[in-house]
């Protein structure tokens, strides 16, 4: 049973916080209540604590230092998409794309006493952690609170990386209400018992039966992006499944440009990407690798941060030429989930281009032999990476107003049809693209991948509220900007018959990345075409440029390069 002293480490002078934790605990029956002050030590301790309780194997610290494997049960190794409701009073609130639970129905299945609410009792012997947080840059008018109940050390010390956690949240909410109420119960990782319900009326997620990124990080798509969406339609301002990335031209001039890609299609490499050598001169710094709030300031330009302080991207693929900056990233301080190790505590992926060495265990912890047809890592494994230690962070990833947007990119993994980049005529036209964007599906979320399916500017899974709402939403926000940033569509993923992709993708983006900032400068012109506007104009040079990669490309230059951009 939980007493007031178990509260007693709070230190919040939020009332209905103390209050709600209080009813929580009552309602889980914790047996121990831990605040979280985000602080060195108590890394340190946590950290400890689940190396003991086998939560985290330590990797070798002197080739990693600070890194750790985590394990998760086989059958939690994605976000289930099936088991993510939006309860709102009415059905029509959630559109056709979410599943609908009515509030009342879901609030009773979690908690209701006479019924065995599933998280009645449900940290019995377990110890609750009070996780406070902070998404937005310190001091940023865009900066929200969040606080996350759980019991599972693993999303601790995930939260740590991915948000500002600890006493710098309790301190911004200060006697305040005004906060995202996250429960997260581990329960017994079965598939029958796992829920991710929003409640966005009340500024609530319940998620119990996961221990996965997505499904427990409650920050993340629950709160920046499910719950945020809904604010943001509320108080009229966007939060994307975007990366943020600020491109420097030769001369110095930085222009920041925001994209929308479905999980696992590479927004982070694209957001880290160094330019190619005959780029010289240009440089991609990294604002945020997969969410973005967007704002409209009083002059109509519109304005980008990142919630998060962290990256939470798909390890296999990622290799000195994929990404030269992650790697660089995960070589200390970094969380890797379901990944392979090799004998001497190091990590290992496929596409990590590094040959396999003998008496590697799988990511199940299983002894793997090379050839066998089995992957070592799962294809969803994963690197908790703190931004701190990008070598590519923009000097503006902090900044409290964001930084303005000059272009927005959407783009989808598309075998066919869809070619490699195109503008749109106007902000309406490029609205459009984005709602109709498809993609094929990866193995970010469970289920069939490889289909196409529509993904509506990638918030397919992540929009909190009706589908048809954040459309107008969309041309709402475009109603409202004076210098709305021009759309683009790009398409890195199409193949050829033999089914090698015909762009080599990754650091050759850069290509498309300049013709799209000279696009947005208005440096260079394009052809109108029936489906907007390309790179095919004998007047522009990078247009020439593109064009003529296009055609090495095509006599089978990029043949040799199988994997995702
Ligand atoms: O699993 S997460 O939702 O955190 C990552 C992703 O699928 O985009
Ligand atoms: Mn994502």
């Amino acid at each position: 049973m939980t007493n007031s002293n178990q509260l007693v480490g709070s230190c919040t002078r939020s009332r209905e916080l103390f209050d709600w934790v209080s009813e929580m605990a009552w309602l889980t029956k914790a047996d121990r209540i831990v605040w979280c002050d985000g602080s060195e030590q108590e890394r340190q301790r946590l950290t400890e604590l689940a190396v003991a309780t086998g939560v985290l194997i330590p990797l070798n610290q002197n080739k990693r230092p600070g890194c750790y494997l985590h394990r998760s049960n086989p059958n939690d190794v994605a976000r289930s998409e099936d088991l993510t409701f939006i309860c709102t009073p009415n059905r029509e609130e959630a559109g056709p794309t979410n599943n609908w639970m009515p509030p009342k129905e879901a609030y009773r299945k979690l908690r209701d006493r006479k019924l065995r609410g599933w998280l009645e009792g449900s940290m019995r012997g377990r110890t609750m952690y009070v996780v406070p947080y902070v998404l937005g840059p310190m001091g940023s008018p865009f900066a929200r609170v969040g606080i996350e109940l759980t019991d599972s050390l693993y999303v601790v010390l995930n939260m740590r990386i991915m948000t500002r956690m600890g006493r710098v949240a309790l301190d911004l909410l200060g006697g305040s209400g005004d906060f995202n109420r996250g429960v997260h119960c581990t329960l017994d990782l079965n598939p029958r018992r796992r829920l991710i319900c929003h409640f966005p009326q009340d500024n609530t997620v319940w998620s119990v039966g996961s221990g996965y990124g997505g499904n427990a990080l409650l920050s993340k798509k629950c709160f920046a992006l499910r719950i945020a969406s809904y604010l943001g339609k509320k108080e009229a301002w966007l939060a994307e499944h975007m990366l943020i990335l600020g491109v420097e031209s030769p001369h110095g001039e930085v222009t920041y440009v925001a994209a929308a890609f479905p999980s696992a299609c590479g927004k982070t490499n694209l957001a880290m990407l160094r330019p190619p050598k005959s780029l010289d001169g240009w440089r991609v710094f990294t604002v945020g690798d997969d969410i973005a709030w967007m704002r409209v300031a009083r002059d109509g330009t519109l304005w980008a941060v990142n919630p998060e302080a962290g990256y939470f991207g798909v390890a296999p693929g990622t290799s000195v030429r994929s990404n030269p900056n992650a790697m660089e990233m995960v070589r200390r301080d970094t969380i890797f989930t379901n990944v392979a190790m090799t004998p001497d505590g190091d990590v290992w992926w496929e596409g990590m281009e590094q040959d396999p060495v003998d008496g590697m265990l799988d990511w199940q912890g299983r002894p793997w032999q090379n050839g066998s047809g089995d992957k070592a890592a799962h294809p969803n494994s994963r690197f908790t990476a703190p931004m701190r230690n990008n070598p590519a962070l923009s000097p503006s990833a902090d900044h409290q107003q964001g930084v303005p947007i000059s272009a927005i990119i959407f783009g989808g993994r598309r075998a066919s049809t869809i070619p490699l980049v195109f503008e749109s005529f106007d902000w309406t036209h490029g609205v459009y693209l984005g709602s109709t964007m498809g993609s094929e599906t990866t193995a970010a979320a469970n289920g069939k991948v490889g289909v196409v399916r529509r993904d509506p500017m990638a918030m397919l899974p992540f929009c909190g509220y009706n589908m048809g709402d954040y459309f107008s939403h969309w041309l709402a926000i475009g109603g409202i900007l004076r210098r709305p940033p021009r759309i683009f569509m790009v398409n890195w993923f199409r193949k050829d018959g033999d089914g090698s992709f015909l762009w080599p993708g990754y650091s050759e983006n850069m290509r498309v990345l300049k013709w799209i900032v000279d696009r947005a400068r208005g440096r260079v012109a394009a052809e109108e075409t029936p489906i907007g506007c390309t790179a095919g104009s004998s007047e522009s040079r990078a247009g020439t440029e593109l064009a003529n990669r296009m055609l090495l490309i095509d006599k089978g230059l990029g043949h040799h390069l199988k994997d995702s951009s």
